[in-house]
C-alpha cells in the first residue's frame, strides 16, 4: 500500500481533474456550488503540491541512501514570489494543467493571479537566494536552503499623496498550500541565562551554558522543484513557538499577564522581517533573529549528520554551508560552541572543522550596510558566544602578530572587536576568520573586497581564500516563465528547451541577428509586453501608455546609492526642454514612458522624499497636454517579484546606474537584458560584465570610474566646484515650484551639496547617454539587432554558472540525480 501511494500520481486531464476536485471537496470542503476564483487555485495548489511531495520524498530517500557531501545555503532572506506557475513549468505540466482546468471552467492564468507573492526578502540578496535554489535543484544538487519563515514579508507599499505609506504584509491570511509544516522537526533555543565553569572526568576545566529562557523552533518546508528533473529539494523555514512549558513562578505570584506576555515574546521572534536593505539596525530581536535561526538550522544539519555515526572530523567532508552575508555569521560561534562544550573536542581540532565547513558571500562594501554589534548586547543575549568571540580573536590576533609582529595598528584594524564604548563584534571580520572561502559576486565587486575591506585579511591568509562568484540569475522564471512567448521563439529556433538548463546555447541566436523576419517577431514579442504592462499600469496608475514609445524602466530598491533622483532630476530636464521646443522639433522626439518602481526602507528620509519628487512630477507631467505625447512618468507601486515579471519583459531600456564601486552586482540588469532590453548603466558592479560579454555597442555607459571616485569626492570637498549648469537649471525648475511646494524637497537638493554619489559630476554624461539612446533608438532595425545580440550573450548570466562555479571551486560538491528506482 505504501508503495502504490507514494508512486506519482499520472498527469492525464481526468486525473488532473480528479485530483482538483478532491481537493475541493476534502482539503477545502467546497462544494460545485461554492468554488470561487481563489478556492480554484487553492484546489490546483494542493493538486500540483502532491506532485511535489512525490518528488521531494523521492529526492530525501535518494540522498539518505547516498549520503552524499550536501551544501546548506543559509539565508535570512528568500524572495521566492509565486510558485504554481513556477512549479508547473519546472514539472512540465502546464499544458496539462491548462486542459484540465479549462475544462471544469477556469483559465490558469486567472488561478495564477489569485496567488499572493512570498516575499520574505528585501531585494537583490533575497532574490539571489531564491534563484540559487532553483538552480541547485535543476542541476541535481544535495542541497538545503535554511530561513525563516516570517509571518510579515516585506511591507506593503502604497501611495498616499504621493508619499509611500507601508501596510503589513501578513501573507497568511488563507493559508499556504506551499508549506508543510513539519510539527515532528522542532528543536529548543536558548537565551539569556549564565556560563558555568566545571572540571570534567578527564581533570579538564570546561563550560557550560546554562539557565536563561528557551524557545521553540519547528521547521516548515518548501519545496523547491528542479526544472526538467525528478529532483525536489528543500527549503526549511524555522517559525518560533512557545515552550510547553508554563511561567508557573509568576503564574502563582497572580502574575498571570506576565507569563502570558513571554510566550508572546516566544512567538515576536519570527514574526516580521527586518525591511531595511543595505543598511544596519542594531535591534535586540533582529539578534535573537539570527541567533534563533542559526541556532535551529544547526541542530538540524548535526542531527542528519549523525545518523551516518561518523567521526567529527568527518564533517566538513560530508557539510559545506555557505553565509549569505554576514546575518548568519554566529553559526561559526555556535558550532564552536557546541563542538567543545557539548561534544567535548579540544579547541583547536573544533576550530579545525569550523574552518572547513564556512565559507561566507559578502553583498556590500558600503560602510553603513556592514554588520556590528554592541558587545554588550550580544553578552545579555548570549553571553557564551560572547567568551568564544574573545577567545577565538586572542588566538587569531596572536597569529597576526606573529606575522606581523609591533604592528599595533594592524591589530586594531583586524581585530573582531571595534573598540569604543561599547565595543562593538565586527560580523564581516568573524565572518572571515571562520571561513575557507570569502566570494564577492561579481568582478569588480570581489576585487574591492580584497583591496577595501579586507585587505589585511589578503595579506594575513593569501589572495586565494578570497574570490569571485559573479551572480547570475535562473532563466526558469526569468524568461522561460515571465516572457513565455520569447521563450518559445527561441526553442523554436534552437529545435527545443534544452538551452535553459545550458543558457550558453543561447549564443546560436546570434545567427539571426541581422535576419529581418526574425527581428520582426522578436520586437512583436517586446511589443505585446509592453501591452502587457500598459494594461497593468492603466489598471493600477490610471495613466494610458503607448507601447509605440520607448519604456525606461529603473526598478530596484530607492537608495542614495542607485541613484533615482538622477534619474528623476534627467526626466525634469527633458520635460523642461520639451517645453521650449517647436511643434517641428516635437515631431522629431522620440516618445518616451519613463517607469520607476521600488520600496524605500520606512525610516529611510531622503529615499522616501526621492518617491514624493517622482510622483510630484509626474502628476504635472502626464496632465500637460502639450507633452504628453512625448512624455510619460510613472511609479508603480509596491515593487515584488510579481510586477517584476511584467515589468522587466517589457522595457526597451532599464537604468543600471549607480555610483561606480558601490553595486555590488545588481541581478536584475542580467533579467532585462536577457528579455531583450538594453542597459543605460555606469561601469559598475555586474553591468561591466554584461558589458564585455554584449559588446560596446550594445550597452550605454556612462559616468566616472571607480578608481576615479575618491579624487573627485576629496577635490568637491576642498575646492569650490561649481555645480553642473544642467544639473541648477533642474534644481531652479524644482524651486519655482512647478512641481508642488518646493519646501518639501529642500532635504533632498541640499544632498547636493557635499554631493557623496557624484550626481554633479555625472549628470552631463548620464544627458549624453541619455541622446546616444534616443538616436539609436530611431533606428528600429539596428535597435533590434541591438537588441537581439545582447540578450543571445547572456549564457554566463544563468545562475546554473554561478552555481557551478560555487559548487565545484568552494563547496566541493557533484550532483546526484535522483534516479527512477526512488
Ligand atoms: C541587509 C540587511 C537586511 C535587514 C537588516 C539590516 C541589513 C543590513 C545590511 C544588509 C546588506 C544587504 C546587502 C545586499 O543586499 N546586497 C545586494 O546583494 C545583491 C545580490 O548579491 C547584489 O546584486 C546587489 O548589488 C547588492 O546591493
Amino acid at each position: 500500500i505504501w508503495n502504490e501511494f507514494s508512486k506519482e500520481e499520472s498527469t492525464d486531464e481526468a486525473t488532473i481533474q480528479k485530483s482538483f476536485i478532491r481537493h475541493a471537496t476534502k482539503t477545502l470542503a467546497r462544494s460545485s456550488y461554492n468554488m470561487d476564483q481563489f478556492a480554484a487555485y487553492q484546489a490546483t495548489a494542493h493538486s500540483v503540491r502532491d506532485h511535489l511531495i512525490d518528488r521531494w520524498n523521492a529526492t530525501q530517500h535518494c540522498h539518505s541512501v547516498k549520503d552524499p557531501k550536501r551544501v546548506y545555503y543559509m539565508s535570512l532572506e528568500f524572495l521566492i514570489g509565486r510558485t504554481l506557475d513556477n512549479a508547473l513549468l519546472n514539472l512540465n505540466l502546464k499544458d496539462h494543467y491548462k486542459r484540465a482546468i479549462g475544462g471544469i471552467g477556469f483559465t490558469i492564468e486567472d488561478l495564477v493571479d489569485e496567488e499572493v507573492d512570498a516575499a520574505l526578502g528585501n531585494g537583490g540578496l533575497g532574490r539571489l537566494a531564491a534563484c540559487f535554489m532553483d538552480s541547485l535543484a535543476t542541476l541535481d544538487y544535495p542541497a538545503w536552503g535554511y530561513g525563516i519563515r516570517y509571518e510579515y514579508g516585506i511591507f506593503q507599499q502604497k501611495l498616499v499623496d504621493g508619499y509611500q505609506t507601508e501596510y503589513p504584509d501578513y501573507w497568511l491570511t488563507f493559508g499556504n498550500p506551499w508549506e508543510i509544516q513539519r510539527l515532528d522537526v522542532s528543536y529548543d533555543v536558548r537565551f539569556r541565562g549564565y556560563v558555568e565553569k566545571y572540571v570534567d572526568v578527564s581533570g579538564q576545566t570546561r563550560y557550560r551554558w546554562e539557565g536563561g529562557e528557551k524557545v521553540v523552533a519547528v521547521a516548515n518546508d518548501y519545496p523547491i522543484p528542479g526544472f526538467q528533473t525528478k529532483n525536489c529539494i528543500n527549503i526549511r523555514l524555522w517559525s518560533s513557538k512557545p515552550k510547553k512549558e508554563f511561567d508557573f513562578a509568576s503564574f502563582n505570584e497572580g502574575n498571570y499577564d506576565k507569563s502570558v506576555e513571554e510566550q508572546k515574546a516566544a512567538e515576536n521572534i519570527t514574526s516580521v522581517l527586518y525591511p531595511n536593505d543595505n543598511h544596519m539596525v542594531g535591534k535586540v530581536l533582529r539578534l535573537k533573529q539570527q541567533y534563533f535561526f542559526v541556532s535551529a538550522t544547526l541542530q538540524d544539519i548535526i542531527r542528519r549528520f549523525k545518523k551516518t555515526s561518523r567521526p567529527w572530523s568527518e564533517f566538513p567532508q560530508q557539510v559545506s554551508i555557505q553565509l549569505n552575508d554576514t546575518h548568519p555569521t554566529l553559526s561559526i560561534v555556535e558550532l564552536q560552541r557546541i563542538l567543545i562544550d557539548e561534544e567535548g573536542l579540544t579547541w583547536d581540532e573544533a576550530w579545525d572543522i569550523v574552518t572547513h565547513t564556512y565559507s561566507y558571500t559578502n553583498h556590500t562594501v558600503l560602510p553603513e550596510a556592514l554588520e556590528k554589534w554592541a558587545v554588550p548586547l550580544i553578552s545579555d543575549l548570549l553571553p557564551r558566544h560572547m567568551m568564544i568571540i574573545f577567545e577565538l580573536n586572542l588566538y587569531f590576533l596572536q597569529r597576526v602578530e606573529k606575522l606581523f609582529p609591533g604592528d599595533r595598528d594592524r591589530l586594531r584594524r583586524m581585530s573582531v572587536i571595534e573598540e569604543g564604548h561599547p565595543q562593538y563584534v565586527r560580523m564581516a571580520h568573524l565572518a572571515a576568520i571562520g571561513s575557507h572561502h570569502v566570494n564577492g559576486v561579481a568582478e569588480l565587486h570581489s576585487e574591492l573586497v580584497k583591496t577595501t575591506i579586507f585587505a589585511d585579511f589578503v595579506e594575513f591568509f593569501g589572495k586565494e581564500k578570497f574570490v569571485n562568484v559573479t551572480n547570475g540569475v535562473t532563466p526558469r522564471r526569468w524568461l522561460h516563465q515571465a516572457n513565455p512567448g520569447l521563450s518559445t521563439l527561441i526553442s523554436e529556433k534552437l529545435g527545443g528547451t534544452a538551452w535553459l538548463k545550458d543558457l550558453s546555447q543561447l549564443d546560436k541566436i546570434k545567427a539571426f541577428a541581422d535576419d529581418v523576419g526574425f527581428q520582426n517577431r522578436f520586437m512583436d514579442i517586446k511589443y505585446k509586453n509592453k501591452i502587457r504592462l500598459a494594461e497593468y499600469v492603466k489598471d493600477v496608475t490610471g495613466v494610458t501608455l503607448s507601447p509605440d514609445a520607448l519604456f525606461d524602466v529603473q526598478c530596484k530598491r530607492l537608495h542614495e546609492y542607485k541613484r533615482q533622483h538622477m534619474n528623476i532630476f534627467g526626466v525634469i530636464h527633458r520635460y523642461e526642454k520639451l517645453k521650449s521646443m517647436s511643434k517641428a522639433e516635437l515631431e522629431k522626439v522620440v516618445p518616451r514612458v519613463v517607469i520607476f518602481a521600488g520600496k524605500a526602507a520606512p525610516g529611510y528620509y531622503t529615499a522616501k522624499l526621492i518617491i514624493k519628487l517622482i510622483t510630484s512630477v509626474a502628476n504635472v507631467v502626464n496632465a500637460d497636454p502639450q507633452t504628453s505625447e512625448y512624455l510619460k512618468l510613472i511609479f508603480i507601486p509596491n515593487y515584488n517579484v510579481s510586477v517584476a515579471e511584467i515589468l522587466i519583459p517589457a522595457s526597451d531600456l532599464s537604468q543600471h546606474i549607480s555610483t561606480a564601486g558601490t553595486e555590488a552586482s545588481g541581478t536584475s540588469n542580467m533579467k532585462f537584458v536577457l528579455n531583450g532590453g538594453l542597459i543605460l548603466g555606469t561601469v559598475d558592479g555586474a553591468n561591466i560584465e554584461i558589458g564585455e560579454e554584449v559588446g560596446k555597442d550594445n550597452i550605454f555607459f556612462f559616468g566616472a570610474l571607480t578608481a576615479e571616485v575618491e579624487d573627485i569626492r576629496h577635490h568637491q570637498m576642498y575646492h569650490n566646484v561649481a555645480m553642473d549648469a544642467k544639473l541648477q537649471g533642474v534644481i531652479k525648475s524644482i524651486q519655482s515650484g512647478r512641481y508642488g511646494d518646493s519646501v518639501i524637497f529642500e532635504p533632498l537638493l541640499g544632498t547636493l551639496r557635499s554631493d557623496y554619489y557624484l550626481l554633479s559630476k555625472d549628470f552631463t554624461p548620464y544627458l549624453e547617454a541619455m541622446e546616444r539612446v534616443d538616436a539609436a533608438f530611431k533606428n528600429k532595425s539596428a535597435w533590434a539587432k541591438k537588441c537581439i545580440t545582447a540578450a543571445a550573450s547572456m549564457g554566463k548570466f544563468s545562475s546554473d554558472r554561478s552555481i557551478q562555479d560555487y559548487a565545484k571551486r568552494i563547496w566541493k560538491i557533484t550532483p546526484v540525480p535522483t534516479t527512477e528506482e526512488f
